[in-house]
């Protein structure tokens, strides 16, 4: 079956980042990658770790409508299939994203996973948003499964995918069992001994609960 694992690729390595790329592809849906990496290596990068996964760019995008555009077609131009945004620009910032390629694939952050991550985002309004601009889908925490089944019931059939597993504490079959489509999962892979045999590993488990 598809593997429901994502792997978020936040070493800023470039050799490394790409070898582990290659490894773990077979096991993840995507690779999702951050400033960490794009920043140490360049956007180019986006372009390697396409060869060998879907790639979705984390870069939170959060600005006016014209710097949304722009910051987009910078990504799906470097080969990304889909990119991070914030909700609380409001629907123009989003409806710019969403214009520069429908056939991408656009995920909106609903709350956040760390401690008090959720203290300054309006869940319902930004479902409710996420749905007017025809999101793919929305990031919700695996550190709180209460918010991801809030969330699901509030967003129908559009995917979550679920980061804070692992080195944030959040459990997979939790995040599923609430209504995640997705789990994001970074250090507990790419600082693993063994990075291929771990995304292998947590692809497995996800399966179990399907
Ligand atoms: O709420 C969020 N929490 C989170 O950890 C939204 C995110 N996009 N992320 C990202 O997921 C974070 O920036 C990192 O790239 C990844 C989680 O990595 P790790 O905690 O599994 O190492």
């Amino acid at each position: 079956m598809a593997s429901r694992l994502v792997l978020a690729l936040d070493e800023t390595d470039s050799v490394r980042a790409c070898r582990i790329a290659e490894e773990v592809a077979p096991f993840v849906a995507a690779i999702k990658m951050n400033y960490p990496l794009v920043l140490s290596s360049g956007l180019g990068i986006v372009t390697e770790i396409s060869k060998f996964a879907k790639v979705i760019c984390d870069f939170k995008v959060a600005d006016i409508p014209n710097t949304n555009r722009l910051i987009t077609e910078s990504v799906f131009e470097a080969g990304a299939q889909g990119i991070i945004a914030h909700a609380f620009p409001g629907p123009e910032s989003l409806k710019a994203i969403r214009e520069v390629d429908s056939s991408k694939d656009l995920f909106v952050v609903i709350t956040m996973s760390h401690p008090r991550g959720g203290d300054f985002f309006d869940i319902e309004a930004f479902c409710s948003l996420a749905l007017e601009v025809g999101a793919t889908g929305v990031i919700a925490p695996a550190t709180r499964p209460e918010d991801i089944l809030r969330i699901r019931d509030l967003i129908g059939s559009l995917k979550i995918m679920s980061p804070g597993v692992g080195a944030q504490g959040g459990n997979s079959k939790e995040a599923l069992k609430a209504g995640a489509d997705f789990i994001i999962v970074g250090r507990g892979i790419y600082l693993s001994d063994n990075p291929a045999e771990a995304a292998e590993q947590y692809s497995r488990d996800l399966e179990i609960d399907d």
